[in-house]
């Protein structure tokens, strides 16, 4: 590493230090609230729903998530920098993306949380080191996501694309999650030894580049056929993609209002791609199909989803209520895509 490089690197970590880090006044409302339960929070049921939550409430759920998992007491986490982390990890999310932001980081931790709550069983299978991974995995995956996807950054020949080699965008999400931990004020992690430390992040890395949806599609066989085995660990990677893409398994009203930002934000990169490149964007991407939504749904849910949630379902009874929500919601879609 370059005398120069160090230098940039420097500059880039005080210009979002400064742009992201919460304010102090935000911060002491967090750390002077009374955190809601779990069940008062609802944080606990599988269709929980965080659109139409105050920002105030989000942030004291992701609270209450790191404190009924027993975080706080079993890693030391001081309750300031934790308040503090949370504000700064929700700042590292844009408002103006339509689907990957904040809404959706807090609803992919909250499965992951309902998902480690609704049984003994997974809480006994992995380690409180990985329980810690994986939370904070969740909360962090998609952080300064762009409404763009992994293509789109490559083709643009952004930095970003540049940086890394692969999975552009979730190696970005990771170098600003651990970027995030380092923060003055946000270490949460201080009461960690080295090799602890250490090992944390190697397992939150692999768990936040499990998320690039390719990777999975391509590893999924692996899961599948690991999961018929008696013994078996369940792949954290499966996990984060089962949190990742609950909305499909959300009560219908919440499903579609979901799927209708997914669309927004698919259409504004083909958008972009039509205006910039003057190429017809992929069919997903390609406004002239919003009519085709319903059946894409049906598609999406029947290659991608509906295989995830049965093979979580079958190694944990209590995760069944996420397959039969996305069964629902392919009836519902079937439906609409009919009546065209
Ligand atoms: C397109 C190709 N087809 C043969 C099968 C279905 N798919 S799909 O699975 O890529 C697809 C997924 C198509 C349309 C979709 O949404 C239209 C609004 C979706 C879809 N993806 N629908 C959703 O509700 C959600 Br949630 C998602 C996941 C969004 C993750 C975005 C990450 C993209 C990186 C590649
Ligand atoms: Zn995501």
């Amino acid at each position: 590493i370059t005398e120069e490089r160090r230098a940039s690197i420097e500059v880039t970590q005080e210009v979002l230090a400064y742009h992201i880090t919460a304010a102090e006044q935000e911060i002491q409302a967090l750390q002077e609230a009374t955190i809601p339960s779990a069940e008062s929070l609802h944080i606990l049921d599988f269709h929980f729903s965080g659109f139409g939550l105050p920002e105030d409430v989000t942030t004291q759920a992701t609270i209450r998530m790191f404190l009924d998992l027993n975080l706080v007491q079993d890693f030391n986490i001081d309750y300031k920098s934790l308040c503090q982390w949370v504000l700064t990890v929700k700042r590292g999310y844009r408002n103006n993306v339509p689907y990957h932001n904040w809404h959706h980081a807090v609803s992919t931790a909250q499965s992951m949380f309902a998902m480690l709550m609704s049984t003994g069983q997974l809480q006994n299978i992995f380690s409180r080191l990985e329980i810690l991974a994986l939370m904070i995995a969740t909360l962090n995956h998609d952080v300064d996501h762009r409404g763009v996807n992994n293509s789109f950054i490559e083709r643009t020949h952004q930095p970003l694309a540049q940086l890394y080699g692969h999975s552009s965008l979730e190696n970005h999400h990771y170098n600003l999650c651990v970027f995030i931990l380092n923060n003055t004020g946000s270490q949460i992690l201080s009461g960690l030894s080295a090799e602890e430390h250490k090992a944390l992040l190697h397992i939150i890395k692999r768990a936040i580049l499990a998320t690039d949806l390719t990777v999975y599609m391509e590893r999924r066989r692996e899961f599948f056929s690991l999961a018929k085995k008696t013994f078996t660990l369940p792949h954290r990677s499966m996990l984060m993609t089962a949190s990742d893409l609950s909305a499909i398994t959300k009560p219908w009203p919440e499903q579609k209002r979901i799927a209708s930002l997914v669309a927004m934000e698919f259409f504004a990169q083909g958008d972009k791609e039509r205006e910039e490149f003057k190429i017809k964007p992929i069919d997903i991407m390609n406004r002239e199909n919003s009519t085709r939504l319903p059946y894409m749904q049906v598609e999406y849910i029947d290659e991608v989803c509906y295989p995830l949630y049965k093979t979580v379902s079958r190694l944990f009874d209590s995760c069944f209520p996420l397959l039969n929500g996305c069964k629902k919601n392919r009836e519902n879609w079937l439906q609409l895509a009919d009546e065209q």
